[in-house]
């Protein structure tokens, strides 16, 4: 079902390096998770996603339900045969999402009741709900089902007592979520959802209660959720690493790569963000110097590809070898520009394989410096690296 095993950890942080069994395969941490919502990384061949090396990617419960629906899934055996992709898969339970609706939603103790996006219908999406979509989608990773406690409603911030109230029904969602998931004999792994929103002791408090339950892995919820980055950082610095070494740490939704890189030094292993993929289809792309706007009329006669040290398909073309390095060069920016002013579908899906790929390669350097006892150079070097701009 789940086994974490510790390879490395830093002096200098919380940074660790780890490995992740899950049924469909091993991960090896820290690891960015692209996002799939629909049971597709958008614009993404799943052939492509291994060439780029990523090991799990997420889905999700929320849409899926709405469309194409469980009994679609379930005639399927699960979300992998039905996407075509082997290797593990994280579904999120549809918490973040159902609280994504607004005013569309009504939160209850029971669960939420909601009008379906798609069609109007009544819905009812409650903890057990949630892991009986979830258990038909056969992920590899479960998230129990939470409350992402917002950070300001229509301008109002978030009390501590609001706060407070929130992340106490979140814990009684993760006792039911975890009991049902023992009822329906589900043979994969159930994470619990940390929250108590910008409040440490809040948050301390939640952890507390969830190692208690003792799942097999947790994350940090809560974050990202349009707070002040330095909230954001906060959180981050107070909490991962306050939950138990020997289990994975999942920081949902999150963010820039000096997020990830930052996540990492917290003691962060597991991170999802649509960033790259959304970025990629509106033309921005991340290069180790910094970020470029595609659209950009600079680029127009720009023969170099988008980053001249990536190795990815845009990039290096079939030679996997990036320019910096003497080898044949892929994409220009300049046909890249192009593709986007016609407006042509090759320009995102080009764009969402470098972005990806940037991702990916990044935490495969963060796994390359934990395993050398070089994070902290490495940690410096990136920083001083994309603040030199492109
Ligand atoms: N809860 C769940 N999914 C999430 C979040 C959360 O708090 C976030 C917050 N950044 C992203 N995705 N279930
Ligand atoms: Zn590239």
């Amino acid at each position: 079902m789940l086994q974490f095993d510790l390879l490395a950890t830093d002096a200098s942080s919380h940074a660790r390096r780890g490995q992740l069994t899950l049924n469909h395969g091993v991960v090896q941490t820290p690891i960015f998770m692209p996002v799939g919502t629909y049971g597709t990384v958008k614009g993404v061949m799943p052939r492509s996603l291994e060439e780029m090396g990523a090991q799990i990617i997420l889905g999700n419960t929320f849409h899926l339900w709405m469309r194409p629906g469980l009994d679609v899934m379930a005639s399927f055996g699960g979300l992998h045969a039905f996407e075509q992709w082997h290797k593990p898969i994280l579904t999120d339970s549809g918490g973040f999402q159902v609280w994504s609706l607004g005013d569309m939603r009504k939160i209850t103790e029971e669960g939420v009741h909601f009008a379906s996006p798609v069609n109007g219908d009544k819905l009812f999406m409650s903890p057990e709900v949630s892991m009986q979509i979830q258990t038909a989608l056969n992920s590899d990773i479960v998230m129990q089902l939470d409350e992402c406690t917002p950070y300001e409603t229509k301008g109002h911030i978030t009390t501590e007592d609001e706060a407070r109230r929130s992340m106490e029904m979140s814990i009684r969602w993760a006792k039911r979520s975890q009991n049902e998931f023992a009822r329906l004999n589900n043979p994969n792994a159930l994470f619990g959802i940390v929250q108590g929103g910008m409040f440490e002791h809040l948050r301390q408090e939640s952890l507390e209660q969830l190692v208690a339950l003792d799942f097999p892995g947790y994350a940090v919820g809560g974050v990202s959720v349009g707070e002040p980055k330095e909230d954001m950082r906060r959180i981050m610095a107070h909490t991962p690493h306050r939950l138990p070494a020997h289990k994975p740490r999942y920081l949902m939704g999150v963010g820039t790569p000096e997020d990830l890189v930052e996540g990492v030094a917290s003691g962060v292993d597991m991170f999802d963000c649509v960033m790259p993929t959304r970025n990629a289809r509106n033309g921005t792309v991340f290069t180790r110097y910094g970020d470029l706007k595609v659209r950009n009329a600079r680029h127009k006669q720009d023969h170099q590809p988008l980053d001249t040290s990536c190795s990815c398909h845009a990039c290096a073309g079939v030679s996997g070898i990036s320019w910096d390095k003497g080898g044949r060069a892929g994409f220009s920016r300049a046909y890249l520009h192009h593709l986007d002013r016609c407006g042509e579908m090759l320009g995102p899906m080009l764009t969402t394989i470098h972005n990806l790929h940037y991702y990916l390669n990044l935490m495969q350097e963060v796994r390359d410096a934990l395993e050398h006892n070089r994070f902290s150079a490495f940690r410096q070097q990136f920083a001083t690296d994309r603040s030199r701009g492109i």
